[in-house]
């Protein structure tokens, strides 16, 4: 039995405000999801990731069944005890982390055989030990087996493998237990192809998911033709059912995202970047390795009211990344992820007054000023 919903609250234009209810709680939509891999979002205690405002995180199917393993972390009490996070989790199937491996992994129609990055042992994923491994961990949304198909591609390829998915999502739906309360999301592939989207959106309503994801986005295409594919693909999903868009993006990509009907986000951007000295801020992004900072006494983002904009400035943010210190993963990360939680809720809060083509017009015209 699933104890999940979605209400949609609001809407202007395509840009929708919505909550979603599942079995640890409420989500409020748009919504941003750090990403946890490894059962943790690198540099960040859960305290603080609550108190940024996260609501829900992500974490992977792959990492986890490699290390530490999911019947360990289900004998352990399960992923929220052991990471200690009681809010709700989402985990991603393995289908995109797999297909990252290149030459180490083969697919047929079973699913995909791959080599462990961490010491080569074989492995096989299926559509039926991804699912079984999601429920394992006390996922709260649970992903689909798919495919995420590179760019460029076929079209031969696109569709064969867009129709696999379709078979495998099917299989995914009917390996769930019955008795498990977690969603279950399919994921929208068919490249770049607006008859192959249709038809992959087609195949998963046919089926019949909680939410439905778009895949297959953000994999080197021009930020134009993944919106062109939002645009083709948004429309045909079910009004009332949660839309999520996965492994994107920068600030541009989610408030494009939002204005064309998204209502959930991953990325591993604000976390990466900030470990690579990269920050956002209303203006932009900076690289706070850049010697124009070594004297500046300002706070990253003016702007911002975190607690790192609030307590250091940018001449020691670059002393720290500058040496190497842990300091600096823990405060950058810190802001990105705060920026981007900001960023979410001032969407929810234009989107419910109707005025979120004004927010993006302001948005977008900051964002040319130099700091
Ligand atoms: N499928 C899955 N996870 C994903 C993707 C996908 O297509 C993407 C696409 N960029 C990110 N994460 N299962
Ligand atoms: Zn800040």
């Amino acid at each position: 039995m699933t104890s999940f919903s979605f209400d949609l609250l609001h809407e202007d234009g395509r840009a929708r405000r919505g909550r979603l209810h599942t079995r640890r709680g409420v989500v409020e939509t748009p919504v941003f999801m750090p990403v946890g891999t490894q059962a943790t979002v690198k540099a960040m205690y859960p305290e603080t990731l609550k108190e940024i405002g996260a609501q829900i995180i992500l974490a992977n199917t792959y990492h986890l069944l490699l290390r530490p393993g999911h019947e360990r972390v289900r004998a352990l009490g399960g992923l929220h005890r052991f990471m200690n996070w009681d809010r709700p989790i989402l985990t991603d199937s393995g289908g995109f982390q797999v297909f990252s491996l290149g030459e180490l992994r083969k697919i047929d129609e079973q699913g995909v055989r791959f080599q462990s990055h961490l010491d080569g042992a074989a492995h096989v994923l299926t559509p039926e030990s991804s699912i079984a491994i999601q429920e394992a961990l006390g996922s709260d949304i649970i992903m689909a087996f798919d495919e995420c198909i590179p760019y460029p591609a076929t079209r031969e390829y696109v569709a064969e493998s867009t129709a696999r998915s379709s078979r495998w999502a099917a299989r995914c739906r009917q390996a769930r237990q019955p008795e498990d309360g977690a969603a279950l999301f399919g994921i929208v592939q068919g490249g770049m192809h607006r008859d192959l989207r249709a038809q992959s959106v087609a195949d998963l309503l046919a089926i019949g998911f909680e939410g439905y994801a778009v895949g297959g986005l953000s994999v080197g295409e021009s930020a134009e033709l993944m919106y062109e594919v939002m645009d083709w693909t948004m429309p045909l999903l079910p009004r009332d059912c949660p839309r999520y868009v996965m492994g994107v993006g920068t600030p541009e990509n989610l408030v494009e995202g939002v204005r064309r009907g998204v209502d959930m986000f991953d990325c591993v951007m604000p976390t990466r970047n900030a470990r690579n000295g990269v920050l956002f801020t209303s203006f932009g992004k900076i690289s706070i390795k850049q010697a124009r900072f070594l004297d500046d006494e300002s706070p990253i983002d003016p702007d911002c009211d975190c607690y790192v904009c609030r307590h250091y400035s940018r001449a020691y943010l670059r002393h720290l990344y500058q040496s190497n210190e842990i300091l600096s993963s823990m405060l950058n990360t810190h802001h990105n992820l705060h920026y981007y939680q900001q960023l979410m809720a001032r969407m929810r809060d234009a989107i419910e007054s109707g005025t979120f083509e004004t927010f993006r017009a302001e948005f977008l015209a900051a964002r040319r000023i130099d700091p």
